[in-house]
């Protein structure tokens, strides 16, 4: 493809309420957007990078620096034909994968449109709906937890995820599990426990959990195979794991049982269809994490749910659980069954609102070829 120009723009949404995680709290998010232009149409990707580096060490402003600095040049020069052609082409940086997979995505999305197929068949999935839990933030009081999650199954979610932290954990799964006996619940607790805490953790087995998420620290995979072996209920990883190698690792060491996979975590749609393969063979089951994704990102999260082996409910939901106003039209609906269309269109399947994201833009630089 002929790339003329990369724009990077940083958009600045609230969101509809405040998300709360054992790292911290985000009530408004600032998100760069990356936009390909090449031979007449337009491939945009999402950076998934916060404002802070809580949950990973990159951030808004680390990822638009490299962008702006060393990705977007190279990709400028190297007009891939494929998106899978990116992680070469990026491979001299090292680290900055949720700055590298904002490009990478947006290459397949315009590959996509070249080819006049979905995003979802070139990352060939089969899926032609995906099955939709939620993950719901801590709150200031377990009334308010309560009422969330009746407010998630009453919308048709087919698995509760909820947030937790020292101190905020049995007493919540307590009063979740006796008001709701039979609904899939998990948790994440972000890399907030320790292995001293295995008795604690272990503890959770009463509460019949489809999965504890990333309990230990977020670049493990030996204590969390010595966590596995001393509690029943599975581990699911999400920080630890950032390539394909490490899901091997994981794998081999029994540290989880599940594989969380998040794009911009693990570089791109071209690592995470890896990590997706090297699980499938394996027998492990995987689901698509989120990111508080503006439409763009949660677009490019439904196409790859779309493979065979995301078996498990993800956290790909509505758009009106995040946003006032979604930046892509129309804005992602969920079933009341708890179930999102895989859009069969070419490219991602939503239009990106251009002048709504010129509204919202507060910088924005342009990379020529
Ligand atoms: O660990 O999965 C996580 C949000 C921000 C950072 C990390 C995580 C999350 C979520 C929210 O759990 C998922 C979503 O609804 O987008
Ligand atoms: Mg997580």
């Amino acid at each position: 493809m002929r790339i003329d120009s990369i724009f990077l723009r940083e958009i600045r949404l609230p969101l509809v309420q405040p998300f709360e995680t054992s790292f911290g709290r985000t009530t408004e998010r600032r998100i760069l957007l990356v936009e390909i232009r090449a031979e007449g149409l337009s491939g945009w990707g999402e950076c998934v990078a916060g404002e802070h580096p809580y949950f990973s060490e990159e951030t808004v402003d680390t990822a638009w620096l490299m962008a702006q600095q060393e990705l977007a040049p190279a990709l400028a020069a190297a007009d891939p034909e494929h998106g899978g052609k990116c992680p070469e082409i990026f491979r001299p940086v090292r680290g900055h994968r949720m700055a590298k997979a904002a490009l990478e995505n947006a290459v397949w999305d315009l590959e996509a449109q070249m080819k006049g197929v979905s995003l979802a068949e070139l990352l060939g999935g089969t899926r032609e709906v995906i099955d939709c839990g939620v993950s719901i933030g801590i709150q200031p009081s377990l009334e308010k937890q309560l009422a969330q999650v009746e407010r998630e199954i009453a919308a048709g979610y087919q698995r509760i995820k909820l947030k937790c932290k020292p101190g905020w954990d049995v007493q919540v799964f307590e009063a979740v599990r006796t008001r709701w006996p039979d609904i899939r619940l998990s948790c994440d607790a972000n890399s907030s426990y320790r292995l001293k805490d295995v008795d604690h953790i272990a503890s959770f087995d009463n509460f019949d959990l489809l999965m504890i998420e990333q309990p230990l620290w977020a670049d493990d995979f030996y204590f969390h195979s010595m966590l596995q072996k001393q509690i029943a209920t599975a581990i699911c990883l999400d920080e630890s794991i950032r390539n394909r190698r490490d899901a091997l690792a994981a794998i081999e060491m029994e540290s989880c049982r599940i594989i969380n996979i998040k794009c911009g975590r693990v570089g791109g749609f071209s690592e995470a269809i890896a990590v997706h393969n090297a699980a499938q063979e394996r027998g492990i089951p995987v689901w698509c994490g989120g990111m508080l994704e503006t439409g763009i990102g949660r677009a490019h999260n439904i196409a790859l749910s779309s493979l065979e082996n995301f078996t498990l409910p993800g956290d790909v939901s509505a758009s009106k659980r995040y946003w006032s106003e979604d930046i892509i039209e129309p804005e992602v609906e969920v079933s009341p069954a708890g179930q999102i269309q895989v859009p069969d269109s070419p490219g991602r399947g939503f239009e990106v609102r251009a002048d709504l994201v010129d509204r919202l833009t507060v910088r924005r630089e342009e990379i020529r070829a």
